[in-house]
């Protein structure tokens, strides 16, 4: 089967000001990169001669550079969902100039299909191969490409010969029915098959290939520090001690991992751990911590929904394809981040927080309640069906001005009923079976920095006891009030709230 090939400079002239694209892309593993870039430079173009240029952005997650971050500064974007990653882009969603709508990734293919995100007029999604019946080979991630592409009106692909064409095999593609036809997924296991290696498209919808040879964008990550290595450390030992007493089998339960420096570092943390056996995944962004530990055994299987490398992790999988495709498969972000699977495999996820409150409730998304960091992303997906949700983050955050403890959250991401443990670099608190003020004095004592757990304290005796949640609407938000005032959170006088 054979289709027109277009430079992406064509591809991006087929695309119409205030049309919506469905593009590929989970992280920047596997994101269209020519077309959106070819597309910012035509907004360019139009906006010198003033005329409106702007399309609706779908994607899978967070993405490259030459997709959200080329059409970002091109203010080319009206609409953005479900994720995103990039400081201009960011820029523009807080400043009102872009809408976003930032939900949780496992909804984004049904709520595309129900028809809430809008028509679709485009899907383009990058492709390692095209099989001679014409079938997508994915890339480095799957996303919600398969739906796009089925809801699109036209769809364009990008052939990146940079990907080996031996990525075909990774992929399971399955899209369910939706509900009430919906039947079992049927994945009991991370290393479970239930769709197809291919996506299989209407040719009649392809509108055009752009053959390009381009690497991920993905970037690096911070060196590990003192801090990130002792929550690493302290995840592992409240894992293994776990598994003492029984609560975690000797087997093991499969490990899902958010994205960014922390969960990398636990993730390098659980890998080193002598006590903890060897592990399966069911996770959404395989990150570079985990290719050694496929590579030494320490992980035997990851089922993940993308690839999220730096160059030189990639390089090193594709060296070694064959043996990594007989232990990853790739999934769309709808079966990856599956409340029924989840809940079923008894996941430990473990997921990065913005502050947590002293009722367990985590803000994964706000900073001070406003600003969007980069969106809920599969945190929610996990947590609220995983058997042991962890959230994780520095006791502090800017040089120690902010404190990740806080008496109530700015935002809340996912509530003290689906928390049940909180790691920072000073301990682990354990809220499973706790009562509200329980929650709070252990959150303090085995969490918060100690510049903060007096003032923390006197908070607790300003509300507790007397009620069943140990809450101040007026003094809640003080710490706060505080940064927002004097650009620290600590040295809060409580008398002005007695
Ligand atoms: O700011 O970038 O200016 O230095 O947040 O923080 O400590 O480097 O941690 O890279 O792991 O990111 C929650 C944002 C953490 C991320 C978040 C500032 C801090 C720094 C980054 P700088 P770190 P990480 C997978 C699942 C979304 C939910 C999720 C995230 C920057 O993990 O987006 O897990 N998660 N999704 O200084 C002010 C605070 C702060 C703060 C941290 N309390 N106040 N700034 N920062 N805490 C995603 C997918 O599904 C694809």
């Amino acid at each position: 089967m054979s289709f027109p090939i277009l430079t992406a400079d064509e591809a991006a002239d087929l695309i119409q000001d205030g049309q919506s694209i469905g593009f590929s892309g989970f992280t920047a593993a596997g994101s269209a990169k020519a077309v959106p870039f070819a597309l910012a430079q035509k907004a360019r173009r139009e906006h010198a001669v003033g005329r409106p240029f702007k399309v609706g952005v779908l994607t899978g997650a967070s993405t490259g550079k030459s997709l959200d971050g080329a059409l970002a500064e091109a203010e080319a974007i009206s609409f953005r969902a479900p994720y995103m990653a990039n400081p201009t882009l960011r820029k523009q969603i807080n400043s009102g100039q872009v809408k976003f709508v930032d939900m949780h990734l496992s909804t984004v293919p049904q709520n595309a299909r129900y028809g809430y995100l809008g028509r679709i007029h485009w899907a383009v999604v990058e492709a390692c191969d095209i099989t001679a019946g014409g079938g997508i080979v994915l890339s480095t991630s799957v996303g919600a490409s398969n739906t796009y592409m089925r809801l699109a009106d036209k769809i364009i692909i990008e052939l990146n010969t940079k990907h080996p064409v031996s990525l075909l095999g990774m992929h399971d593609i399955f899209e369910p029915q939706d509900p009430p036809a919906r039947t079992e997924i049927s994945i009991f296991s991370p290393s479970d098959r239930v769709g197809s290696p291919i996506c299989i498209v209407d040719p009649k919808k392809i509108a055009c290939v752009v053959n390009t040879y381009l690497e991920d964008e993905a970037g690096g990550f911070d060196e590990p520090t003192a801090v990130t290595d002792q929550i690493g450390q302290n995840v592992a030992d409240f894992l293994a001690a776990e598994m003492k007493v029984g609560r975690i089998p000797s087997r093991f339960l499969p490990l899902q991992s958010g994205v960014g420096n922390i969960a990398n570092a636990v993730l390098a943390a659980l890998g080193q751990s002598t006590e903890i056996p060897a592990f399966e995944m069911y996770t959404e962004v395989l990150q570079d911590s985990v290719i050694p530990l496929l590579e030494n055994g320490r992980c035997t299987f990851a089922s993940t929904c993308a690839l999220t490398l730096s160059p030189k992790a990639m390089q090193r999988l594709t060296r070694n394809i064959d043996y990594f495709k007989k232990r990853i498969i790739l999934r769309p972000q709808e079966i990856s981040n599956h409340p029924e699977i989840v809940r079923r495999l008894g996941i430990v996820s473990m997921n990065t927080a913005i502050e947590v409150d002293l009722g367990g409730n985590v803000n994964s998304t706000h900073v001070m309640g406003k600003t969007m960091m980069n969106g809920i992303g599969g945190s929610g997906d996990f947590t609220q069906n995983a058997y042991l949700s962890i959230f994780s983050c520095p006791s502090t955050a800017k040089n120690g001005k902010i404190s990740a403890i806080v008496p109530l959250a700015s935002h809340m991401d996912h509530s003290e009923h689906s928390v049940h443990i909180v790691v920072t670099e000073q301990g682990v608190a354990d809220l499973r079976g706790k009562d509200p003020l329980e929650r709070a004095r252990l959150i303090i004592d085995n969490c918060a920095h100690p510049d903060y757990k007096q003032q923390l304290r006197d908070y607790l005796n300003l509300v507790a006891p007397g009620s069943h949640e140990p809450l101040s609407l007026s003094a809640g938000p003080a710490m706060h009030r505080q940064f927002i005032r004097n650009g620290d959170m600590r040295n809060i006088d409580w008398a002005e709230y007695r």
